[in-house]
Parts: C-alpha cells; sequence; structure tokens
C-alpha cells in the first residue's frame, strides 16, 4: 500500500469508527440507560451519519489548531465519538448523552467539557457565526494582534434544510460587503430535512447564489467507487441515470436496498449489453455500496476536495450524503428522530463485527492494525495546538466613566457623551471597544466616537464627501485600525456579530469589548441570535435606543413594549434602564467589567432621546453601587409611609412629579429609582434560594433591604414605559399591595403627554393609582393642559 491509501484506510476506518459510537451514544441512552422519566431521550442517528465520513476527514486529517467549526445541531453525537476517540471526551458522558450532566444533545461551548467551538441548537446561527468570527478574526489580524498566530478557518457543518434560514442569506451579504475570507460552509446534501425530502435542483440554486456573492463552490457529488464504475463500459448511462433520479426516489431506493436499485436500473436503462453487464457484475450489496458512495460518504473525495483549497476565498463544499447512511433506515422520510430498535442494533453490531461488552472499546471491530490505529491519532494535526480555548487578559476600567455634563440630557445622549470621552482618551480600555450598528450609527449617538476612532475596514477607503470638501458633521473613513464596524440594517446580523466579537478572547486571545446599538424594539428583530449570543457566553454591551411609547411621534411599529420583560428573562444578559446619565455612566463602567470576569455577562441599556432635567449630585461609590444594584431612593420614606412610587427609566419626571403631588395628602410618600429590575428581581430569587439551601444564613437582598422600612400596608405604585409586569413582582417582597402601571398594547402617535395620558403611565394615573392603595381624602391631581 502506498502511503496515501494506508493513510485513507486509517480514515476510513476511523470513521467508520465514529459512526458506530455516534450510533450507539444514542442507542445506549434510549436503551441501555435507565431514564427515570421511563422516556426515550431521542438522539438523531440518521443526521448524524450523514456527517460521519465528512466530519472525520475534517477532524482527523485536514482541520489545524487554529480552525473552528461550528457542527450542526444533530451531529453532536458524532462530533463527541471523535472526541472520545481523540481521548477529550470520558466514557461517561457518553453514557450520560441527554442525561443531567452528560453529553448535550447539541454541541455546547459552556455545557460540553470536550471544547465545543460553536454552540449550535437552533439552526441557521452556528453557520452564520462561523461567517462573521472570521470577520472578528480580519479585525484582530488588521488590528495587529495576531501575534504570530496562524489564522484559522472558520467551518460550518449545514444542512441543506437549514440554508432555508434567513439569518444565513442576510449574513451572506454582509460577509461579501467585507471581503469575507477563511470560511468554509459544506452543506450536507442529503435532500432531506424534518419533514420530508427536499425540492429537487436546489444544488444549483446553493452554487448560483454563492459564486454571486464571491465564494468557491465544490460539488462532491461522486465516490470514488461510482467515478470507477462510470469508467466501465456502460458506465455513462448509470451516470446518467444517477443524474436525473428525483430525489425521492434516490432516498426511497438507498432504503428499500441493493435489490430494489436492481429492478430499477435493469427496467430502465438495462439493455442486454454493456449496462446490463455493469449492473449483473455486482452482488445485492456491492450495489447498494456503489448506489450509496456518494462523494459525502467517500473518504477519498472529501478529503481530496478539502485539501485541494488553496486560497483564502469563502468555499461552499456541496456534499451529496445519504441521511442515516449505512444505518437500517437510510433514505427514509421518516427518519429524522427514528432510532435504531434493539434487534436492528444486534444486527448492525454483528456486521460491524463489535463483540457484546465491547461497544466502547476505541479500536474494537476496526481489522487495522491497532498500533498504527494509535500512531495515527496520536498525529492528527488538529490535536498539535493545546489547549484550544484562549484567553486574555482583563483591561483595567476607571471608577468613574466620565462625561461632559448638562443640566438637560436623554440617556442616549449621555451614552454618545461617554463614549466620546473614551474615545478622545487613549486607554487600553478605549482601544479595545468595537462598535457596531446595524444602520442607526448616527441615529444612536454613536457618531461621536465614530469621528473620533473611524470605521474598520481592511483596506482603506475615504470619505468622499470629506476629500470633495463638502461639509458633513460625520467624518465616514475607513481603516484597518478603524474601530466601528458599519453594518446593513438587519439585526440578526447584529447579534451574531456581537457573538463573534464577543468570544474574541476565547477564540483569539484577543479581548474586544463590542458595543453596539440599535432601536430597542429590533431587539425582537434579532432575538434568537441575541439569546444565541448569550447562550455561548459571549461578552457585549447593547444599548437599545430610543423605546417604549417615549418615542411617540414615530408610532406603534417602532414603540418597544416588552423589550424589558426580554431584558429580564434572558439568561446571561443584565440589564438595566437608567433615568439619569450619572447612573449611565456608572452602570457603563460597571458593565465593561462585568463583560471581563469569569463570571459576568452581557449587559442591556434600555435607553430613551427624552431630554429630562439631571440631578445634581455627586455619584458617591455607595450610589454608584446601588445603581448597579438596581435601586436607590431618590425620595426616602418617611416611617410612616402610606405609599412609594417605584418608577424605572424615561417616566421619571412623571413619577417626581406624582410624588410632589400624592405627599400633599398621604404621609411619609418615597420615590424608588429603580435602575435594573432584572438585576434586583435577580437578587431577590437568589437571597431566597440561599436561605432556603442554608437555613440560618441571614443574607436579604438589595430590595429586601431597601423595602424593609415600609410599613406593611404601604402601598406600591409602579410605573414604566414598558411592559408592566417588568415591576408587578415588587408587591410581593413583603407581600404588599402594588398597582403595576406600564403599556400594554400598541402605541399611536402623538406627543409623550398624549400617549403617557393615554397608556396610563402620566402624573395623575400614577396619581390615581396611589389613591386606590390609601385610605383619605382625595389627592390633588395635576392640571391638564387643555
Ligand atoms: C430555528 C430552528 N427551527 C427548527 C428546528 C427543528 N429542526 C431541527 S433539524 C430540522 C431539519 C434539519 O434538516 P437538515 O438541515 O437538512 O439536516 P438533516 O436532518 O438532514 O441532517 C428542523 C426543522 C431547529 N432546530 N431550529
Ligand atoms: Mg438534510
Amino acid at each position: 500500500m502506498t502511503r496515501d491509501s494506508d493513510r485513507l484506510d486509517l480514515l476510513s476506518a476511523l470513521s467508520r469508527k465514529a459512526l458506530w459510537l455516534s450510533s450507539w451514544t444514542i442507542h445506549h441512552a434510549n436503551h441501555i440507560r435507565p431514564n427515570s422519566d421511563g422516556l426515550k431521550v431521542g438522539g438523531h442517528q440518521a443526521s448524524s451519519a450523514s456527517l460521519a465520513t465528512i466530519m472525520s476527514a475534517l477532524y482527523f486529517a485536514v482541520l489545524r489548531p487554529e480552525d473552528r467549526v461550528a457542527v450542526k445541531p444533530h451531529a453532536s453525537p458524532v462530533f463527541h465519538a471523535i472526541q472520545y476517540l481523540f481521548g477529550r471526551q470520558s466514557r461517561d458522558k457518553l453514557e450520560n448523552f441527554r442525561g443531567f450532566k452528560g453529553a448535550q444533545s447539541y454541541p455546547s461551548r459552556t455545557k460540553d467539557t470536550d471544547d465545543v467551538d460553536f454552540s449550535t441548537g437552533s439552526v441557521g446561527l452556528g453557520v452564520a457565526q462561523t461567517l462573521f468570527s472570521s470577520l472578528v478574526q480580519d479585525y484582530v489580524t488588521s488590528h495587529g494582534w495576531m501575534k504570530h498566530r496562524p489564522e484559522g478557518r472558520m467551518i460550518a457543518l449545514v444542512g441543506d434544510a437549514e440554508m432555508d434560514e434567513g439569518n444565513i442569506f442576510e449574513a451572506l451579504l454582509e460577509g461579501w460587503k467585507h471581503g469575507l475570507r477563511n470560511t468554509w460552509w459544506v452543506v450536507d446534501y442529503n435532500r432531506q430535512s424534518l419533514d420530508a425530502v427536499v425540492r429537487e435542483g436546489l444544488w444549483e440554486k446553493f452554487e448560483t447564489m454563492f459564486r454571486n456573492f464571491g465564494w468557491d463552490v465544490v460539488i462532491v457529488k461522486y465516490g470514488r467507487l461510482m467515478q470507477a464504475a462510470f469508467a466501465e463500459a456502460g458506465g455513462e448511462a448509470l451516470k446518467r441515470w444517477i443524474d436525473n433520479c428525483p430525489n425521492q426516489l434516490y432516498a426511497a431506493l438507498c432504503f428499500q436496498g441493493g435489490s430494489a436499485f436492481r429492478k430499477h436500473l435493469e427496467d430502465e436503462i438495462g439493455d442486454q449489453g454493456v449496462v446490463s453487464q455493469l449492473i449483473g457484475r455486482r452482488s445485492d450489496d456491492e450495489l447498494l455500496a456503489l448506489m450509496s458512495n456518494l462523494g459525502g460518504h467517500d473518504m477519498a473525495s472529501m478529503v481530496g476536495a478539502f485539501e485541494a483549497i488553496d486560497h483564502d476565498r469563502p468555499v461552499c463544499f456541496i456534499a451529496y450524503t445519504i441521511k442515516g447512511v449505512g444505518l437500517p433506515f437510510q433514505g427514509h422520510k421518516d427518519n429524522h428522530a427514528g432510532l435504531m430498535t434493539v434487534a436492528q442494533m444486534e444486527k448492525w453490531r454483528s456486521t460491524q463485527n463489535i463483540r457484546p461488552g465491547h461497544e466502547w472499546d476505541q479500536f474494537e471491530g476496526l481489522t487495522q492494525d491497532p498500533a498504527a490505529l494509535e500512531a495515527f491519532l496520536g498525529e492528527v494535526p488538529f490535536n498539535r495546538g493545546g489547549q484550544r480555548r484562549l484567553s486574555a487578559d482583563v483591561l483595567d476600567v476607571p471608577d468613574r466613566l466620565a462625561f461632559t455634563p448638562a443640566a438637560v440630557m436623554s440617556t442616549q445622549q449621555g451614552f454618545g457623551l461617554v463614549l466620546n470621552e473614551l474615545a478622545r482618551g487613549d486607554s487600553a480600555l478605549a482601544s479595545r471597544i468595537v462598535t457596531a450598528s446595524p444602520d442607526v450609527t448616527v441615529s444612536t449617538n454613536l457618531g461621536a466616537w465614530v469621528n473620533r476612532r473611524g470605521l474598520f475596514a481592511r483596506a482603506e477607503r475615504a470619505d468622499l464627501f470629506r476629500s470633495e470638501k463638502i461639509p458633513s458633521t460625520f467624518n465616514w473613513e475607513f481603516s484597518p485600525k478603524g474601530q466601528h464596524i458599519e453594518l446593513g440594517i438587519a439585526e440578526m446580523n447584529l447579534f451574531i456579530l456581537a457573538s463573534a466579537l464577543g468570544l474574541s478572547h476565547a477564540i483569539n486571545g484577543e479581548r474586544l469589548l463590542p458595543v453596539v446599538t440599535l432601536y430597542d424594539p429590533f431587539i425582537e428583530r434579532g432575538l434568537d441570535a441575541l439569546n444565541y449570543a448569550c447562550y455561548q457566553d459571549a461578552r457585549f454591551m447593547v444599548a437599545a435606543t430610543p423605546s417604549g411609547i417615549t418615542l411617540a411621534p414615530e408610532g406603534g411599529a417602532h414603540q418597544s413594549i416588552a423589550t424589558p420583560l426580554i431584558g429580564m428573562a434572558q439568561d446571561g444578559l443584565s440589564s438595566f434602564e437608567p433615568a439619569f446619565v450619572d447612573e449611565l455612566s456608572a452602570i457603563m463602567g460597571w458593565g465593561f467589567r462585568h463583560m471581563q470576569v469569569e463570571a459576568g455577562g452581557s449587559v442591556y441599556l434600555r435607553l430613551s432621546t427624552r431630554t429630562v432635567d439631571q440631578p445634581q449630585r455627586i455619584m458617591t461609590s455607595d450610589l454608584a453601587s446601588d445603581i448597579v444594584e438596581g435601586a436607590y431612593w431618590l425620595r426616602q420614606p418617611g416611617p410612616n409611609a402610606e405609599a412609594i412610587v417605584a418608577y424605572t427609566g424615561a417616566v421619571a419626571p412623571e413619577a417626581i412629579e406624582a410624588v410632589g403631588f400624592i405627599g400633599e395628602s398621604r404621609r411619609d410618600v418615597g420615590l424608588l429609582a429603580i435602575t435594573s429590575a432584572d438585576r434586583l428581581h435577580a437578587g431577590w430569587t437568589a437571597a431566597r434560594r440561599l436561605r432556603r439551601d442554608r437555613r440560618g444564613v441571614q443574607h436579604l437582598s438589595h430590595i429586601e433591604k431597601l423595602l424593609a422600612p415600609l410599613p406593611r400596608d404601604c402601598g406600591i405604585v409602579s410605573v414604566i414605559d414598558g411592559h408592566p409586569a417588568t415591576l408587578g413582582w415588587l408587591g410581593s417582597v413583603r407581600g404588599q399591595r402594588l398597582e403595576a402601571l406600564g403599556v400594554e398594547r400598541f402605541g399611536q402617535t402623538g406627543s409623550i403627554g398624549d400617549l403617557y395620558r393615554h397608556s396610563g403611565i402620566d402624573a395623575n394615573a400614577i396619581i390615581d393609582a396611589a389613591e386606590s392603595l390609601t385610605f383619605g381624602g382625595p389627592v390633588l391631581h395635576r392640571k391638564m393642559a387643555v
């Protein structure tokens, strides 16, 4: 044997092993390890089988330590099997696949222990993540931070039906704009989705689309067995038949087996001559092996296709495969969640020469010399780099982030001022901030930052307005040192980019601090990507502005209602809605620290364009810490308080005014400024859990301490320009009656006054609520303008 054929032989053996182990993992979880619910835990034997050869080619031969892979969710068992063969995954975790703390159903960066590069699950997102990670790598390279590390290829294993996800197309366009490099997408073209068989000719659509965006396209359709058969007499006719066979029929015949193929081939192309002889020379098993030797199942073809790439342009490989190849339900359209029965597994086990009790043995059933396999595995290039997950130093963040104060300002303005001040300086912190915005850079107040720090592109690009001496407030020059990434409107792209930037410390070993902006209502447009970014523990800051019905004249379609609840419910994201700019600056300072620490996370700032009178006060460290914890008394309640108002964000002026009126006839009224319902609530939950788990511990949460001095019958009116449930839980902290004001219906156009009145979050609505919660005569109301 030549060295090449030795290598292919070992690779094919390992690929068979990966297929066995992945199927056995799923089988074990369903049939052998008892599940306490008595239910099957599932798994995707067919989807995994589809990719076993391709993934083996990549991991055992093609990948380098610097390459990163997003494995499509249902190929998780193959990924874990390969890591098991590398000694990076434990048998226990595999035996506990889909169990508590076992190997994860879908590859997870945070929960799996075998070095998953990118989490996947919601299809489409991992694919786009590779594209943006490649752009981030370019960013790090252009800023001179690669430190002689070789550039990696960002690789996604993509399902053909997964390609329906719109976010992939959105990403493609963005990649084209930024001159994407070093990205490979490998489409598992098994022509099956979850429900059915995909449309005919889809590959042609993919091919033209990718070429349109400047990608190289490599179609791997026929394996070596097929190619050899095509070269035989009559081979041309066989090839033509394969090319013309509808996807459904091909899949059905793969399921039925060699004799079904023979019947169709003889009926449709048999010629009693060379073609019939070509078919007749093969047994049923051999015929099935030939017909299922599509490119994606042929090691030589896949390794050859990958290794032939000699450029850094993005490449789409369309690899023909059969879903469930090699398993009893291969090709069956219902196979997506299909599991082998115990009897089927027993039969398959014997064909694989696996002895009972030896299912997990590394080389069981392989005929190759174990020493050769061992040596081969020890030399795999993918494993030569040591620790795959990199880290980066924590950057210093000053205690106070400065800004130029003004008597009347909005939080959105304040956000721009804080960044402007950072941009003016030369701190390490500022050098690692990267901003991005989906076509709303200027309208979210990033303009001043961009003027100072410039836009990023790998090649210089002048601002022609500037060179033509046309006055413009904004300098729109691109350079490799720029720190703002201009994006098109698609919010999904924004959050996937944030996810890629926010993992740079782990992927490139270089910390970046992404600050991204968008209009608050459009968080919902990018929500799955935001969730995905948080799920894989990317670290970023989102400034979402403007928000709520405070955006009055823009009308209902631009007014966010649910986002405060999203902010509270989103794991991995600490949400804030400050009313004043000094609060915002304290929160941003904390945020930049929080984004860098192990147990930290990402930060969401819900901001507003409403200008409000700013408090003239000194930001003490106690006040700053209360703001970050989520609340402080803007007006301390007295010992006999009958009512308090708890407000969040832009409605501060209404709350302040209402408290003035309520105080005329009710005793000791307090005003609670809530800067983060999210942090307050999380602190409260954590304290209760701690007290339950460790009896005797007296720990009180921030909100419990703040409300402790209030009499039990003191009413609470809460108010927010957002869904009232955000603050509605406050009454439960100490069992107080509460009326929650907020917005529950799509807004109208109008003035802020019109809309606050319409939604019942104006001063009089607050006064009404306080009145209904307290005893005593009527409370003086604010006179309405006529
Ligand atoms: C956003 C999203 N929608 C739906 C699903 C459920 N789902 C999982 S796999 C799948 C079909 C996948 O088909 P394909 O991408 O061709 O992969 P294959 O199973 O053929 O390997 C669907 C609909 C999901 N995981 N994510
Ligand atoms: Mg498919």
